[in-house]
């Protein structure tokens, strides 16, 4: 094997070294205990890394998304060669880069001459199957192994999900709290005599309330390079990357989980719903990019938070809300998408055709609670839950916005984003255009929920309880207009029973006027049919 790139050493007299093997680390791959590096040999083997235009681009990502995992990437090479690893590391700006992985790994196999290629399966269907084709195409074996940062694996979850007729979360999750011991008593029960506490993370921020400062890590020299790569390449990406403090290795990662437990997990279940105009991380832990990315666990998370409820320092909803985003619904729509994948992404049951607004991407709308959203998103590739489902996602919803849009634009938006997590939030929770996998029905709300949850409508051009009219919140004639064009398709989910029973109490004069508000509306924003 070669020692980093480059030429080939040969023995003497024409005979190749022993060799060793070729270990693959993707970006989302970022945790040193990987499986494909387990057994590392020092002496003989060789990992590979690649910046590689493909990944950059296959959705135009956010330019700080792009920016934290070019930089999380070539630290976490540094720690590697730290650790006495030979790392074969090719920049995004190499001469001859091939640009794909595929290309970049066809091109290490014929530079190192491994026994072997070594991988971890990968998130995204797109690179599993390329990895199958790298069998073929690939003059050594290639040994793809189980991604075991996951708590259930793909086998697993199949098992699970065999034979029942749907996949509720709150079964899978059960399973999952049992697998790992989180949260459960000796005697086999859920801690605090139930499995959910959700009922009570649902209030409203009080008005002084104080809000934690944001956890932010300034750019090292490193991370410097690629901001500046990134705005020579990506200028033309959606996002700002002015306000770059992500971590980018996985000591500032562990900082910022502990911050979150120190500062903010005890208010994190009571206000996980809240929404407040400048504040755009609340109580939230702001950890998905480094769970995604690889430089925090799974487990080591929930162990973080399940530590500080033992020691009486966090109330059990917010940690038991916070145990079940994690074990129970990452884990589940991991599953789901692996279950249902590739079909599940041209799911469209409720038959949206309309065009995203321009205002996903300008902020500009009189909509205060739309505004705000998408300019924080901009700012920060970065929005809460609740922003995302209940506010960008209902309005998606509503609209009847086609799924590929929407779900192109939450992939490319967020620092978190990998198509295996946003997918099945977007088809089956935002959208139900998977008809009701995942959901049992559709997250359809009007203005009130918003006004109920954010202070976003005091500042609004709109007005929140007026129905409709020139002046009234569009979510509102949005709602009943949703509920009306979906007659045929809803109307009989026991579930949404009661909107429909309100919707036949309604005139035919009112219908008339919330369906001609509501086409207004759309096509104002640039919401047409997309033929
Ligand atoms: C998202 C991303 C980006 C922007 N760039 C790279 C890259 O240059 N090299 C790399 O190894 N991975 C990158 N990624 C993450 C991959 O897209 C991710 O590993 C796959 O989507 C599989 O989940
Ligand atoms: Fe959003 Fe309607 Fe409230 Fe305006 S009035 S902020 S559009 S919910």
């Amino acid at each position: 094997m070669s020692r980093g790139g480059g030429e080939t050493h040969e023995g003497g007299g024409g005979q190749a070294r022993q060799r060793g093997s070729l270990r693959l680390v993707l970006g989302d791959q970022l945790t040193p205990d990987i499986a494909a590096l387990r057994d590392i040999d020092r002496e003989q083997d060789v990992v590979l890394m690649v910046e590689v235009h493909d990944e950059t681009v296959y959705v135009p990502h956010h330019k700080q998304k792009i920016a934290f995992l070019l930089s999380a990437m070539r630290h976490f090479a540094q720690e590697l060669r730290g650790d006495g690893i030979t790392v074969d590391y090719v920049s995004l700006e190499a001469q001859e880069n091939a640009g794909s992985f595929t290309g970049e790994v066809m091109r290490a196999v014929a530079r190192h001459h491994p026994e072997r290629l070594i991988v971890t399966e990968p998130g995204e269907w797109r690179v599993w199957q390329m990895m199958q084709d790298w069998r073929e195409e690939c003059a050594v074996p290639v040994e793809i192994r189980e991604d075991d940062r996951f708590i259930c694996s793909r086998a697993e979850f199949a098992d699970w999900a065999e034979g029942r007729k749907s996949y509720r979360m709150e079964f899978f999750y059960r399973e999952m709290r049992r697998k790992t011991g989180l949260l459960m008593r000796e005697d086999g029960e859920p801690e605090g005599g139930a499995w959910n506490f959700d009922a009570e993370n649902r209030k409203k921020l009080p008005a002084r309330i104080k809000v934690p400062k944001a956890t932010a890590f300034r750019p090292d020299a490193i991370t410097q390079d690629v901001l500046a790569l990134v705005e020579r390449r990506f200028g033309n990406h959606f996002g700002d990357l002015e306000g770059f403090a992500w971590a980018v290795t996985r000591k500032d990662a562990r900082t910022a989980l502990t911050r979150f437990v120190n500062e903010r997990l005890d208010n994190y279940g009571d206000y996980q719903d809240a929404m407040k105009r400048d504040e755009p991380f609340l109580f939230h832990a702001v950890i998905a990019p480094y769970l995604n990315a690889g430089l925090l666990t799974a487990r080591e998370v929930c162990v973080a938070v399940e530590e500080a409820y033992r020691a009486g320092r966090a109330p059990l909803n917010a940690v038991e809300g916070f145990i079940r985003q994690v074990i129970g619904w990452r884990e589940y729509v991991r599953g789901i998408y692996w279950l249902k994948m590739p079909d599940y992404a041209g799911t469209n049951a409720l038959e949206a055709k309309r065009k995203l607004p321009d205002f996903y991407w300008s902020a500009d709308t009189p909509m205060a609670c739309l505004r705000a959203c998408v300019e924080e998103t901009r700012a920060n590739a970065y929005a809460h839950h609740i922003q995302r489902l209940m506010v960008l996602g209902n309005f998606a919803l509503l609209a009847g916005i086609t799924p590929r849009e929407v779900q192109e634009w939450y992939l490319l938006v967020y620092a978190d984003a990998y198509e295996w997590v946003e997918l099945p939030n977007v088809h089956g929770m935002v959208l139900f255009a998977d008809g009701g996998l995942l959901a049992s029905k559709p997250y359809a709300a009007s203005g009130a929920y918003i006004d109920r949850m954010s202070d976003y409508c005091k500042g609004c051009a709109y007005d929140v309880r007026a129905k409709t009219g020139e002046k009234a919140c569009p979510f509102n004639y949005l709602y009943w207009n949703f509920l009306i064009e979906n007659e045929d398709r809803l109307s009989g989910n026991p579930r949404m029973g009661m909107p429909y029973r309100n919707l036949a109490r309604m005139s035919e004069a009112r219908r008339e006027e919330i369906v001609a508000d509501a086409r207004r509306f759309l096509e104002e924003v640039g919401a047409l049919v997309d033929e």
